[in-house]
C-alpha cells in the first residue's frame, strides 16, 4: 500500500457481506463473509453492481479483495433451492448484469486472489482487468459436479482468457489449476508470495489510476471491443480511439513532458 495512505471508510449503501474502502484514489471492495467461504447470494451481487454505479467520480481505479483464505466459492448454492426456469434465467442475468459494471464500468479493476477462485467466484475474476493471484489460489469450475451450468458470464470471459478446450476440461473432469498452472493459462497477470496479494493489487491499482482517464478509458472500453471486431473494423475504431486520446490536453501535457525531460521513462518502472 502506498505510504502516507489510511484507508478512509467509502459511504456506498453495501450488504452486510461487502465493505468498501479507499486508499487515495484507489478504491478497495472486500467480499467480506469468510465464514461461508465469500459465497455469493443475491444481495453480495446487486451490491457489487451498486458499488460500480455509485462510485465517486475521484475513484480512478478498483481493487476487489475477500477476508479469509478464500477469495470466493462463487455462488451461494442455498439459494439455488426451488428457483423455476424462468427465474433461473433472470438470476443469471442479473449476475450479468452486474459484471458488465466490472468489465465495462467506470474504471480498471483489479483482484486479489487467493484460495478457492471457483465457479462464480472464477466468473467475478475473470470479469476484472487484471488478477493477482497469492500462491495459494486455485481455480476450479466446478457446476459440473453440481448439475448445473456457469451463469456468471464464464462461457463468454473464461474461453477468451484460457480458450474453449481448457474451460471444457475444467467443467468435465473437475479439475484444478493451482495459482502457477493459472497464470500459464492466462487465468491471473501475476502470481506473489501468500499474504501480499492485497498490497500488490493496490499498488497496481494505485499505478494505473495515475495513467490518463482517457487511456484508461480507451483500454477497458475500447481495446476488448475491437479485439473482438472484424480486422477492417478493428482499424478503424482503432484510428477513432487514437484520435480522440491524443486530442485531448492531458496527452498533449505528458507528451510535452516527455520531450522537455519532466516524464518517467519505460526504465524507470
Ligand atoms: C458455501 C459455499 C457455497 C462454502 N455456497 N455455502 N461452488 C462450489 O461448488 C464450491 C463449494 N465449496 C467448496 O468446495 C469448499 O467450501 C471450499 C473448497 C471453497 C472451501 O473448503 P473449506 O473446507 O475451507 O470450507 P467448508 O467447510 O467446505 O465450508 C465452510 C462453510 O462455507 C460451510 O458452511 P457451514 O455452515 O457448514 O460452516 C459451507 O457449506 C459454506 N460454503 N461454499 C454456500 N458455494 C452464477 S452461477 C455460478 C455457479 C457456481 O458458482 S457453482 C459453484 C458453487
Amino acid at each position: 500500500m502506498p505510504e502516507a495512505l489510511e484507508p478512509e471508510v467509502l459511504d456506498i449503501d453495501l450488504p452486510d457481506n461487502l465493505r468498501a474502502r479507499r486508499v487515495g484514489k484507489v478504491a478497495v471492495l472486500t467480499l467480506a463473509r469468510p465464514a461461508k467461504r465469500n459465497a455469493l447470494n443475491d444481495a453480495a451481487v446487486l451490491g457489487i453492481e451498486r458499488f460500480f454505479t455509485t462510485l465517486p467520480g475521484d475513484i480512478a481505479s478498483v481493487v476487489i479483495d475477500a477476508e479469509g483464505d478464500h477469495f470466493c466459492a462463487g455462488l451461494d448454492l442455498s439459494e439455488m433451492a426451488e428457483r423455476d426456469t424462468l427465474s433461473g434465467v433472470r438470476h443469471s442475468r442479473m449476475w450479468h448484469r452486474a459484471f458488465e459494471q466490472i468489465e465495462f464500468g467506470p474504471v480498471p479493476v483489479v483482484s486479489a486472489l487467493k484460495g478457492a477462485v471457483v465457479g462464480g467466484g472464477l466468473e467475478l475474476a475473470a470479469a476484472t482487468h487484471l488478477r493477482v493471484a497469492e500462491r495459494s489460489t486455485f481455480y476450479a469450475l466446478p457446476e459440473g459436479m453440481r448439475g448445473i451450468f456457469v451463469g456468471g458470464g464464464a462461457s463468454v470471459r473464461v474461453p477468451r482468457l484460457i480458450g474453449v478446450a481448457r474451460m471444457a476440461d475444467l467443467m468435465l473432469t473437475g479439475r484444478r489449476y493451482d495459482a502457477e498452472e493459472g497464470a500459464a493459462v492466462g487465468l491471473s497477470q501475476y502470481v506473489v508470495d501468500d499474504g501480499t496479494g492485497l498490497d500488490v493489487a493496490i499498488d497496481l491499482a494505485s499505478r494505473v489510476a495515475d495513467n490518463a482517464p482517457q487511456t484508461n478509458f480507451a483500454i477497458i472500453q475500447a481495446l476488448p471491443r475491437i479485439a473482438e471486431a472484424a480486422p477492417r473494423e478493428g482499424y478503424f475504431m482503432e484510428a477513432m480511439m487514437a484520435a480522440i486520446a491524443q486530442g485531448t490536453d492531458d496527452a498533449k501535457a505528458r507528451m510535452q513532458d516527455f520531450l522537455d525531460g519532466r516524464a518517467e521513462k519505460v526504465t524507470d518502472r
